[in-house]
C-alpha cells in the first residue's frame, strides 16, 4: 500500500489571502480549507472576495488501483479517474492508497467485499462505485456545483459499451464498428449545438465520467487497432483534447502502458 497526497496548504491560501492586501488570521495547523462565496471586512472595507469558511480537518482517503508498469503510481481504471477528477475539480484533498488488483490485500478486501475500486472514505464510512461516490461528495461538498442536469446525464453514456464491443471484436464486418461510430456521431452533433460540454459551458459530472473512457478508448483502439476517431466528428476530436488538456485530468490519468495492460486480457479472451 502506498501513499500519494495532493493537497495545497494552509500557508499557501494565507499567503494568497495576503496578496489581496489583507492578514485575516489564519490557522497555522495545516488544516485545509474551503473556499465559499463569503462577503468579508477588510480595511475597514466590504470586500467580495472569498475566504475559508469550513474546514475539510483531513485529505478523504482513496483506495484506487495500482499501476501494473510502474511502481507507486496510479493505475488504470476509468471509474476510479471519474471519481478522482471530481475531487480534484472540488478542490478537494485526498490520499490515495494504491491497491494491487491482482493480489487484493485482506485490509482491501474486508472494506471491498466486491473487491472493487474505487472506494472512498466519507464520514468513516467506505462508499463503493463511483455513481454512488460522486453523488455522495456533490451532497456533502456542493460547490463548486458538478451535477449534470437529469436529461443530459445519459448524453454519451451508450459509447463505453460500444467501444469495449468494438474492441473486442474479432470479426471487422460484425457491425460493431458501425455501432460504435454511430454513437460518436450523435455525441459530435449534440456538441455541435450543446458544448463545448455536455452541460454548456461548464464542465458537469457526465464529462468527468465520459472523458476516462474517451481516454481508455484513444489509447486501446490506437494500440490494438491502429484505429483513431475520424476527422468527420471534429467536435468529438476538440472535446476529447479539451478534457485530456485539463490540469485536473492531466494529474490524474492513467499511464498509457497501464490502459494498455488493462485491456489485453479483453481483447485477447
Ligand atoms: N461500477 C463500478 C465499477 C468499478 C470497477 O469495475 N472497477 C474495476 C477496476 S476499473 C475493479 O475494481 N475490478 C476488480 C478487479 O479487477 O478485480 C464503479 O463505477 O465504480
Amino acid at each position: 500500500m502506498s501513499t500519494a497526497k495532493m493537497q495545497p496548504t494552509a500557508a499557501a491560501l494565507s499567503s494568497t489571502i495576503k496578496h489581496l492586501g489583507c492578514n485575516f488570521p489564519f490557522p497555522n495547523n495545516h488544516s485545509i480549507f474551503r473556499i465559499h462565496s463569503n462577503h468579508l471586512r477588510c480595511n475597514g472595507r466590504r470586500r467580495n472576495f472569498s475566504v475559508m469558511m469550513s474546514a475539510v480537518s483531513s485529505p478523504l482517503e482513496v483506495c484506487v488501483k495500482a499501476s501494473v508498469t510502474t511502481p507507486n503510481r496510479l493505475g488504470d481504471c476509468p471509474f476510479t479517474q471519474r471519481v478522482l477528477l471530481t475531487l480534484e475539480e472540488k478542490h478537494l484533498p485526498y490520499d490515495l492508497k494504491l491497491v494491487d488488483l491482482a493480489n487484493k490485500p485482506e485490509w482491501f478486501l474486508k472494506i471491498s467485499p466486491e473487491g472493487k475500486v474505487p472506494i472512498l472514505k466519507l464520514d468513516e464510512k467506505w462508499i463503493a462505485d463511483s455513481d454512488v461516490i460522486t453523488q455522495s461528495l456533490e451532497e456533502k461538498y456542493p460547490n463548486p456545483p458538478l451535477g449534470t442536469p437529469p436529461e443530459k446525464a445519459s448524453v454519451g453514456s451508450k459509447i463505453f459499451s460500444t467501444f469495449i464491443g468494438f474492441l473486442k471484436s474479432k470479426d471487422p464486418s460484425d457491425g460493431t464498428e458501425q455501432a460504435l461510430l454511430n454513437e460518436l456521431t450523435s455525441f459530435n452533433n449534440y456538441i455541435k449545438e450543446n458544448g463545448p460540454f455536455i452541460n454548456g459551458k461548464e464542465i458537469s459530472a457526465a464529462d468527468l465520467s465520459l472523458g476516462p473512457k474517451l481516454y481508455h478508448l484513444e489509447i486501446s483502439l490506437g494500440h490494438y487497432k491502429k484505429w483513431s476517431v475520424p476527422d468527420s466528428l471534429p467536435y468529438v476530436k476538440s472535446y476529447m483534447k479539451t478534457i485530456f488538456s485539463k490540469d485536473s485530468f492531466i494529474k490524474t490519468r492513467a499511464l498509457p502502458e497501464d490502459v494498455i495492460a488493462g485491456w489485453r486480457p479483453k481483447v485477447m479472451s
